[in-house]
């Protein structure tokens, strides 16, 4: 039995993790998370109590994360401030946790000799023309665009050089844009699939022209599972399962999918210096490593996405009315 730390497992990719970790291994898992306003223990509850444990902690606290690095074999680092619209409107919690955080990290896997994997995002490439037949791969140079992007690209680049510098056992994954369930309210998806529920037009910034590649959090964790097992230290592997779909054209799927009119939403203010496009090319990880995504289908995996917050309403409902109202103090 391997002993896993998963930093961030009360967000909503890390859950996901540990619930895959826990159902498909015998392993055990370790969750460190700050319980910050996107962790929530629900989202963990009903799980293995013989082989999972949540310890509420910073990962920038030096002392428990080497007591906690000291006692586990893996460590899969996806704790983060994770929204771009936040990192715009506050910064310095996404200094903190994304690079102090990282840093603070790096340093307790070092002196312990384990295992580090480290989640990262496409956004580290900055973005892609709508026209450009090009797509992100691993040799594409950072050029991130938010203060959320420009941490997590520092983060990269920290790991590279403690690999480089210290030889740190590590790998990165760099993944697009994931949808599924346990996602918070914030982001685009599940925002506009309570908005309907709650009988709010959902909301498109600017023309909605943007294009995300979306991906199955299944299918993100899967990959990361696989690197883990057979990466090669020091490598980047891209995650994306060729899913780019325009922002409007989500909203019209969502509103079909939900019985209401295809134009029954509002365009508001468009964020600050927002990315056109990003666009994985995961052949890497495809030809090296034998991943390919289960969820082919983008609209099947929002029906049930959306299904899933239909039922799990207890869950959601405690933080959308915090999170619109942050929103609307923006025009957004
Ligand atoms: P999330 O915001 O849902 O979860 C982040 C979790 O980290 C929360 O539980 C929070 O409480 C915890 N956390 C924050 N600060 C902490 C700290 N100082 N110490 C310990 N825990 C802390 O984010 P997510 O969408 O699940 O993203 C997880 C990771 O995946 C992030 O590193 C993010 O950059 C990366 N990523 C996300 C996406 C996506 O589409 N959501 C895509 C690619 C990569
Ligand atoms: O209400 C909205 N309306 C809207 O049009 C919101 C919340 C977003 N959008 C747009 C902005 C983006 O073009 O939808 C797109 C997706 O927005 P987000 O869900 O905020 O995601 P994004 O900024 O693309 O970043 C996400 O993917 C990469 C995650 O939040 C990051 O953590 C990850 O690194």
């Amino acid at each position: 039995m391997v002993g896993i730390l998963v930093t961030g497992g009360a967000g909503f990719i890390g859950s996901n993790f540990a619930q895959l970790v826990l159902e498909s291994s015998d392993d055990r898992v370790t969750v460190l998370d700050a319980l910050t306003y996107a962790g929530n223990r629900a989202s963990l509850a009903g799980l293995d109590a013989s082989r999972f444990s949540l310890v509420e902690g910073s990962v920038c606290d030096p002392d428990l994360v080497d007591r906690l690095v000291a006692e586990h074999d893996v460590v899969v680092h996806f704790a983060a401030e994770s929204h771009n619209d936040n990192s715009l409107r506050d910064p310095s919690p996404f200094i903190q946790t994304n690079l102090v955080g990282t840093y603070t990290l790096l340093e307790a896997v070092r002196r312990h000799g384990t295992r580090y994997h480290h989640i990262s995002t496409d956004e580290v490439y900055g973005d892609l023309e709508l026209d450009d037949p090009q797509r992100f791969t691993e040799t594409t140079p950072y050029n991130p665009s938010s203060p959320y992007s420009s941490t997590k690209a520092g983060s990269d680049l920290l790991v590279r050089a403690w690999v480089r510098s210290f030889g740190v056992q590590a790998t990165i994954s760099n993944c697009s844009n994931n949808y599924g369930p346990y996602q918070h309210v914030e982001k685009f998806i599940p925002r506009q699939i309570t908005n309907v529920i709650d009988g709010i037009r959902p909301k498109l910034y600017g023309a909605g022209a943007n294009v995300r590649d979306w991906i199955h959090v299944t299918d993100h964790n899967r990959a990361v599972l696989r690197i883990i097992e057979a990466g090669r230290i020091g490598e980047t592997y891209l995650i994306g399962a060729d899913g780019e779909s325009d922002n409007k054209s989500v909203i019209e799927l969502i509103l079909r999918l939900m019985g209401r009119p295809a134009d029954a939403y509002d365009h508001v203010t468009d964020r600050a210096g927002h990315d056109m496009r990003y666009a994985i090319d995961s052949t890497k990880l495809r030809t090296e490593l034998g991943w390919s995504p289960t969820f082919q289908d983008f609209e099947s995996g929002l029906a049930a996405t959306i299904d899933w917050y239909r039922d799990n309403e207890a869950w959601w409902r405690p933080m959308k009315q915090a999170t619109e109202a942050r929103y609307a103090a923006v025009g957004q």
